[in-house]
């Protein structure tokens, strides 16, 4: 066997085959012994040539060690995890990070990764403590005065600024979801309006198929855009009209659903006429604005997707509708596992304000607000409740 290299140093080592002392590769070799490793286990990385044969080779080689097979898919992070090295929510914002192809999509992910949800719920589950507290010492010492109604009423709206706050990180929770999902914005508009051309040509490539037969666009197609850093998601849509054609017909009805969905409907339409049956709220875009000679005086944009002329200002007015939509600080609330531990933690903090007098149903109280402390900590997926209060007890007095 060779000899091992010092921790944490990429060390420029040939590679040979246990078996028969035959060099491999040369390369780069980082050993990592536990537990400073990304699973906390002893670790060893090799930066080898990237030919299928030199892998092969030197995989091969490692995986006839006696005990050494191939990882599962996901085996490190599993690892991680039950190691202690990462929590659940750290997890969610790796993988959330795995997948990210825009800016934005990168920046909410890395937030994740780096603990905004569980910085949050152990700020929540902070201020929550010494209202439990609070509560319980009437429990445990009714007589002895010490718990004022005036103390239990501060509690009281201290607990309410806690459900406020969690109400707050639920509906952003939206933001959250279309950031992943993308903005949504349909082309609709009358057949032959020039919507697969625009697409086309926001998207700078050959995604549908343009024709002057009315009725060529009958699914709905979607290309993903990177607006200034943000996700948005262009539908294009069959052009809206009465038709016998039954697969026309059903790509009608599609181009309806579609535009009810979208959080923007871009309504082409080249012609006054064309324009009449916009949906409410929709943009109208005046289309083929270098072959027709009118003007539409409400039209948002006039575009001409042969020349180009209006593109740029449309791209942009959508970018800023996206950014109205995702802009600002990272949502905390991201995934629908979150989604349930806030609104758990939400019912259980009503259920508590629920009782007008808390010295009378002081117990009751304590017993939600336990509820509510124990799904915020479950935020990172491990810690046990009892853990998690224990250890939060352990910072803050009751009694003395
Ligand atoms: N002159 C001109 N023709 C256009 C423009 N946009 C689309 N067209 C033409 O109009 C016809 C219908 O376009 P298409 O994108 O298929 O319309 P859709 O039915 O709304 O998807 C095609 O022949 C296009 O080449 C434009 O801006 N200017
Ligand atoms: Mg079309």
């Amino acid at each position: 066997m060779g000899r091992l290299p010092p921790p944490r140093a990429a060390t420029l080592s040939t590679l040979r085959d246990p078996a028969n002392g035959s060099p491999l590769d040369q390369g780069l070799v980082l050993w990592f012994p536990a537990p400073a490793s990304f699973t906390g286990e002893d670790c060893a990385e090799f930066q080898i040539h990237g030919g299928r044969a030199v892998v092969a080779a030197v995989l091969g080689a490692v995986v006839a060690l006696e005990g050494v097979r191939l990882a599962e898919p996901g085996e490190f992070t599993r690892r991680a995890f039950e190691n202690g090295k990462l929590d659940l929510a750290a997890i969610e914002g790796l993988g959330d990070l795995l997948h990210a192809e825009t800016e934005a999509q990168r920046r909410q992910a890395y937030a994740l990764y780096q603990g905004r949800l569980t910085d949050e719920t152990d700020r929540l589950a902070q201020e929550l403590l010494p209202v439990l507290a609070l509560v319980e010492a009437t429990i445990d010492f009714p007589d002895e005065g010490d718990v004022t109604d005036a103390a239990l009423l501060q509690a009281r709206s201290q607990a309410l600024a806690v459900r406020d706050r969690i109400d707050g990180l639920l509906a952003d929770s939206g933001r959250a979801e279309r950031m992943r999902d993308g903005v949504v914005v349909a082309i609709a508009g009358p057949p032959n309006a020039g919507k697969s051309t625009l697409l086309n040509a926001m998207a700078r490539r050959d995604v549908a198929i343009v024709s002057p037969i009315a009725g060529t666009t009958r699914d709905a197609l979607e290309v993903q855009l990177d607006l200034g850093g943000l996700p948005v998601v262009l539908v294009d849509t069959a052009g809206i009209r009465e038709t016998q054609d039954p697969v026309e017909a059903e790509g009608v009805r599609r181009a309806r659903r579609r535009v009810s969905e979208a959080d923007l409907v871009l309504w082409l339409a080249p012609t006054i006429e064309s324009a009449a049956e916009r949906p409410e709220g929709s943009w109208l875009v005046q289309s083929q604005a270098d072959r027709v000679a009118e003007h539409l005086s409400e039209a948002r944009h006039r575009i001409s997707a042969a020349t180009g002329s209006g593109l740029p200002a449309l791209l942009a007015d959508v970018q800023a509708f996206a950014s109205s939509l995702l802009g600002g600080e990272p949502a905390v609330v991201v995934h629908e596992r979150h989604r349930r531990i806030m609104a758990e933690a939400l019912a259980s903090m009503e259920a508590a304000l629920g009782h007008t007098d808390w010295s009378v149903s002081a117990e009751l109280v304590a017993e939600d607000l336990r509820a509510a402390l124990a799904a915020l900590g479950r935020s990172r997926g491990r810690v046990g409740t009892e853990a998690m209060l224990d250890q939060l007890f352990s910072a803050f007095c009751i009694g003395k």
